[in-house]
């Protein structure tokens, strides 16, 4: 061969690498275990067809495909969808394959081939009319893969409860955990207790502002509702189709004001106060007696109710941020203390969770808990969620239980993005997206035996300050892609610079599109700060898709008529004089972000 075409070849045989290289990551959220490109494209501009084999006549997988604006269920030739039992993949893997004759995606169940299903969905939201030629094989790291809503505080309608069930099935989460009950409200109907939810159910008004704001104001305005037993099964039947499992957590032995509003009966003492649903936050006193049978008689059938509802194997007891204050004095608990020789009220509490766990146990369910219930014994077969920091979920592997990491500094997505004053109100804190993204929900305190014991990952979103869907999306949005990948991805194929600089941006320019509310990142490597120099160039990136950064050096908050930013912020500052730097994100759908204020400063 001539040294010119051995050339020709050498780049050519280069470029075809950039390009493999460019496309590696597909846009795809949670990032795939292992992913080929080959060279070719498969064009997918006229709608396919889509074949099952050796599928039972999967009903979800067919109403989903009928969905895709990419299949004509009329064609047979497209995609190929094949169940395959040998398939070495742990249970939700897949195989998604692209040649020339078509697309395939292989797995050893349903489940599988639902995930192979979104990971095409993803690559083509990033292009509608061609999928290059490549292999994938994935399968998630963690089987515990959730995501929280309070509906206590405040409540959501079940057209948003299936929203944000597709939006799990999106990023390939797996569990919707429910959080029903509350101080300031019960939301589930138990028809043996209908006091539960037409008094439980409603709080005479609202607390406006922050809850350390002082003087407290309130909204004057009675709010609540709940969901009907119809419902909660429209709800967990809807999930289902997306192979989500719906856990419920009926809360005890706190957090149980609103109930309490009902039945004061269940409150500690011979002739309990009269009480009302909270109407602001916090941890309240009155909680379920721990003394009287009739508690445990409320309880169990209140679940006799839930069970049927809910096939999870997993029932959330709560077990969280319950006082000792009224047990100390109450008479009842205080002679079962005695007739159980317990040692203390922390014990009382350990007896309460292991007699609930005890009665679940054997309707073949299993329970879960908050930390706190490690406080005074374990009961012996719950799972704990670690929320006050990883110590609960350590404590409990070493014990030998299961463990589900949701903790507070890197998972709450209730505490707010940025230390910026323009965010909006939230409980207070700080989870930015990247320490998010940085969280291994495997700690290196374990032994490689104890390690198993950390069966997933969950983020929460508690409610206090947050009323509408809206800003339900703008809270998880976009933390739930890196829940997502911590959750998925195997933690060698972690890569936080194509997360947030291609992965984010493209889904976030999907939001965008639809013109759903998210929270829009900050410029990329904008920062809020104080440089020293005289020349300045500083490089930033865009975060969403479409959109572009303004800035000012006047000190103003930047609008799309100021400076656009092109290559790079270029600003001169004579000896001892500074500049202001603002710079700001704006949408093509017209989203803000924050504000980053830079200092320039030539000293
Ligand atoms: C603690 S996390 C709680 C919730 C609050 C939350 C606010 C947990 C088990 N209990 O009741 O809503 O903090 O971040």
């Amino acid at each position: 061969m001539k040294k010119t075409t051995i050339l020709i070849w050498g780049m050519l045989l280069v470029f075809i690498q950039l390009k493999a290289q460019e496309n590696a990551s597909l846009g795809i959220i949670p990032a795939p275990v292992k992913i080929k490109m080959n060279i070719g494209n498969y064009n997918v501009s006229n709608k396919i067809g889509a074949e099952f084999i050796g599928f039972n006549n999967s009903e979800n997988l067919n109403n989903f495909l009928r969905q895709l604006p990419l299949i004509d269920v009329q064609k047979k030739n497209g995609l190929k969808l094949i169940l395959d039992k040998s398939l070495p993949l742990k249970e939700e893997g897949y195989r998604l394959t692209v040649t020339k004759e078509g697309i395939i995606i292989r797995s050893s169940t349903e489940r599988g081939a639902f995930y192979g299903l979104q990971t095409l969905l993803q690559i083509l939201n990033a292009d509608q009319t061609e999928i290059p030629f490549l292999e994938i094989e994935d399968y998630p790291r963690f089987a515990y893969r959730g995501l929280h809503l309070d509906v206590g505080r405040h409540m959501f309608p079940v057209s948003f409860i299936k929203e944000y069930i597709d939006m799990l099935a999106y990023y390939k989460l797996n569990t919707f955990h429910w959080h029903l009950t509350e101080d300031q409200g019960w939301r589930i109907e138990i028809k043996k207790y209908p006091k539960l939810t037409t008094i439980g159910g409603f709080r005479d008004q609202t607390l406006i502002g922050y809850l350390r704001n002082k003087p407290k104001q309130y909204d004057n305005e009675r709010y609540g509702g709940f969901y009907t037993q119809e419902e909660v099964k429209e709800v967990v039947a809807y999930a289902a189709s997306k192979y989500i499992t719906v856990v419920p957590e009926i809360e005890m032995p706190g957090h149980a004001l609103a109930a309490l509003s009902a039945y004061p009966e269940l409150a500690c003492g011979k002739n309990p106060a009269s009480f009302k649903a909270a109407y602001e936050w916090g941890v309240f006193d009155d909680v379920f007696c721990a003394g009287k049978e009739q508690t445990f008689k409320f309880l169990q059938d209140v679940l006799d109710e839930v069970l049927p509802l809910f096939p999870s194997e997993y029932i959330h007891i709560g077990g969280d941020e319950c006082p000792k204050t009224k047990w100390k004095t109450c008479e009842f608990c205080q002679k079962r203390i005695k007739k159980e020789k317990l040692k203390d009220e922390h014990e009382l509490q350990s007896y309460f969770i292991q007699r609930m766990e005890k009665y679940l146990n054997k309707k073949g369910r299993q329970i879960i808990g908050w930390d706190e219930i490690l406080e005074g014994g374990v009961a012996p077969n719950a799972t704990v969620m670690s929320w006050r920091g990883t110590k609960g979920g350590i404590a409990a592997a070493k014990l030998s239980h299961k463990v589900i990491m949701t903790p507070g500094p890197y998972l709450y997505f209730d505490k707010q993005e940025s230390k910026s004053s323009e965010e909006p109100l939230t409980i207070g804190g700080h989870v930015p997206l990247s320490k998010v993204y940085s969280y291994n929900p495997v700690p290196d305190e374990l032994t490689k035996e104890e390690q198993k014991y950390i069966i997933g990952v969950q983020a929460n979103l508690w409610t206090e300050y947050i009323r509408t869907p809206e800003k339900v999306r703008y809270m998880i949005y976009p933390r739930i892609f890196a829940l997502s990948e911590i959750a998925w991805t195997p933690l060698a194929n972690k890569d936080w610079k194509d997360f947030s600089e291609n992965r984010v941006v493209s889904h976030l320019g999907n939001l965008d599109q639809k013109g759903l509310i998210y929270r829009v990142p900050e410029p990329i490597e904008a920062k809020d700060t104080t440089l020293i120099g005289e020349n300045f160039e500083l490089k930033y990136k865009v975060p969403v898709k479409g959109a572009a950064i303004y800035y000012t050096i006047n000190g103003k908050v930047p609008y799309d008529f100021d400076f656009k930013y092109a290559d790079a912020v270029k600003v001169s500052v004579p000896k001892g004089e500074e500049r202001i730097l603002k710079s700001v994100v704006i949408t093509p759908s017209g989203r803000r972000s924050v504000v980053v204020t830079t200092i320039l400063k030539n000293q």
